[in-house]
């Protein structure tokens, strides 16, 4: 049976969406990154990366929430566009611009503004605006297609779901009024009886939720610097 090694933040859910979409059956296995899990030794030689989410499905280890997603795809058949080289390239170019844009913007966003310490303008301003640069590329193309590659959903829907859900805290409260298409997409796929069942992974584990002084050091190894 797949192994799930999951954290109910962005990159897992987007996974735990795809897992509960095609019904393949897995085991839950809870990393809990503020109790600093993802570094022990033994999730580490599953993803070298030391971070959620990584899923092990036989012989096959793979980590990075969007090959985990084209893994799945590719798996069950399912969740792909029509199969020509011109749908593929829209494909993995929407993807991979999820991947490198999308998450590590929106989440560097978020740690600047909520758990960075001061001075922070500079920091805040840049990823602030490349978030927003980036989200609204999203809306543009949500604007024109009913879902990212067309008229079909697909895993680049679900990459960008994961992601999605967490926009107020990434971008400010009053979001969506600008980001319309974005949310259109968002209430669409929540509406979905397999999003419901992933975002109930939540609760299936008592994970830690204080960012204390334990949390922070397990999830920004990079401030044992600051105080050497
Ligand atoms: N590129 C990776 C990023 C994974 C990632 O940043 N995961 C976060 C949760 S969304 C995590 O595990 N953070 C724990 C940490 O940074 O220590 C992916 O898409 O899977």
């Amino acid at each position: 049976m797949i192994k799930f090694y999951f954290h109910p933040s962005p990159n897992p859910a987007k996974v735990a969406l795809m897992l509960e979409e095609t019904a393949l059956p897995y085991e839950l296995v809870p990393v809990d990154t503020r109790k600093g899990e993802q570094h022990a030794p033994a999730f580490i030689a599953v993803n070298p990366n030391a971070k959620t989410p990584a899923l092990v499905d036989g012989d096959a280890t793979v980590f990075d929430s969007n090959a985990i997603l084209l893994y799945l795809a590719e798996k069950t058949g399912r969740f792909l566009p029509p199969d020509t080289p011109a749908m593929r390239a829209q494909m993995y170019s929407w993807l991979m611009f999820v991947a490198s844009g999308i998450g590590p913007y929106s989440g560097q966003a978020v740690h600047f503004k909520h758990f960075a310490p001061a001075p922070k303008d500079y920091a805040v301003n840049r990823y602030d605006f490349e978030a927003w640069r980036h989200w609204n590329i999203v809306d543009a193309r949500l604007a024109e297609h009913r879902y990212m590659l067309g008229d079909e959903y697909t895993i680049v829907d679900m990459a960008v779901w994961g992601w999605a859900r967490a926009v107020p805290f990434v971008l400010g409260a009053d979001a969506w009024d600008k980001l319309p298409h974005v949310k259109r997409l968002l209430d669409e796929i929540n509406a979905r009886p397999a999003a419901v069942r992933a975002e109930a992974l939540r609760t299936a584990h008592q994970f830690k939720t204080e960012m204390d002084g334990d949390a922070r050091r397990a999830m920004f190894p990079q401030n044992a610097r600051l105080q050497e």
